[in-house]
């Protein structure tokens, strides 16, 4: 494959976290191990390279108790970018976590001036996402969680996050913004545990809200494993509920606590089932990607560039496995069986019951069936070797 083909171009939709370029290489045992870089510099580098759009939090771009004056001198500087480079601002989200006022829950605090001032800081930053153009608005509750129990009850800190999203999808209404909501579940830190853990518990969660049509999720690869779950899994119940509006792609070692590696550095197989999940489904946000670049390097490209490649490599993966012969063959050969039945279930009747009903199966006949998956798996690895 050429490598000129594996360029970025903008119709892949490549986005990243500003705050992803900014990372230091802090970690709870050792110091920043490279210098910050301004968030217009993030944003310039990512233009340069043909990614389609940039993430960001308030304070990645506003300085924590900026005045309205430097804040609009901001915005008129990455507006400016922007209008230069042809970048766009795909997301926006509030820093909810770092300051200590957070230090017991945003939202879910048993303090309902924290919570007040939380809601405040999300509609000045929801303001600040308008102006900027972003269609999504992520929601990643840092805080929100406990490490006792005994500290609140659970079911009254659902309440409290679900009336400020009511208020807040109001708001975003009585503005008149395009913008839809999506929340990133992860299951622990930087609490001992978090509230609305995985996919499955967003979704339910949703559907208790008063503009449920507003809000999707925006899961994140290694948020899934931290939980020990299967990412392709957790990405395809979000795509089937309609409510896949963005994605964070990175890379984690199952049951540890929050990596943040590169997207495809750990489990290729596993990175081509989310990318190839994501074609298939026609799947239409951006591909964003949240993690950080080793501590052992000096600057954040390196890992940007490679991000970008790997995807585009899985890409050009997923369309020859769906070309490629073997496999196509092994899978129609899985799927052929007893096509007759096929769609039985999907509509319901009297009739169709009673004739259910007066099926008759052999459960051993059926148990025999040949299911070359060892061919299967192995056709896929050899297809992510290179040797197919
Ligand atoms: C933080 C977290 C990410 C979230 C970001 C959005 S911030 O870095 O680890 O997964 O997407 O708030
Ligand atoms: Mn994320």
């Amino acid at each position: 494959m050429p490598s000129q083909d594996l360029a970025p171009t903008r119709d892949d939709k490549f986005a990243f976290g500003v705050w992803c370029l900014q990372n230091r290489g802090r970690d709870p045992f050792g110091d920043a191990t490279r210098a910050e870089i301004s968030a217009l510099d993030c944003i310039r580098g990512l233009a340069q390279r043909n990614c389609y759009g940039f993430e960001f939090h308030d304070n990645d771009i506003i300085p924590f108790g900026a005045s309205a004056k430097q804040r609009d001198e901001v915005v008129r500087d990455i507006q400016k970018v922007m209008a230069d480079t042809g970048i766009k601002c795909t997301m926006g989200t509030t820093n909810t976590f770092h300051h200590p006022v957070f230090k017991d829950g945003a939202f879910t605090s048993t303090d309902p001036a924290v919570r007040l001032y939380t809601t405040q800081k999300v509609m000045n930053c929801i303001d600040l996402a308008a102006e900027l153009g972003a269609e999504v608005f992520v929601f990643w509750g840092g805080r929100e969680g406990v490490e006792v129990d005994a500290s609140k009850d659970p079911v009254s800190a659902s309440g409290w996050l679900r009336d400020s999203l009511n208020f807040l999808c109001e708001y975003v209404l009585a503005q008149g913004y395009s913008m839809k909501f999506s929340m990133e579940p992860k299951p622990n830190e930087p609490r001992g545990d978090l509230y609305l853990p995985t996919v499955g518990s967003v979704l339910a969660f949703i559907q208790t809200l008063r503009h449920p049509e507003m809000v999707g999720i925006n899961p994140e690869t290694a948020h899934i494993k931290m939980a020990g779950l299967n990412p392709y899994h957790e990405f395809a119940q979000a795509l089937d509920a309609g409510k896949l509006l963005d994605v964070h792609l990175n890379g984690q070692k199952p049951l540890r606590f929050d990596q943040d590696l590169t997207f495809g550095s750990d489990d290729l197989k596993e990175a081509f089932y989310t990318a190839k999940l994501l074609i298939d489904h026609r799947y239409e946000g951006t591909i964003g990607f949240d993690a950080h670049p080793y501590r052992t390097e000096s600057d954040c490209w390196d890992f940007v560039d490679r991000s970008m490649r790997t995807y585009k490599i899985l890409q050009e993966k997923v369309r020859r496995y769906n070309e490629c012969r073997p496999i196509q063959d092994l899978l129609r050969e899985i799927h052929g069986a007893n096509t007759h039945l096929k769609g039985f279930t999907a509509r319901f009747s009297r009739e169709a019951a009673q004739k259910l009903k007066d099926m008759s199966f052999d459960p051993v006949a059926l148990a025999s069936r040949k299911l070359s998956y060892e061919r299967l798996d192995q056709l896929v690895t050899e297809l992510l070797l290179g040797v197919i």
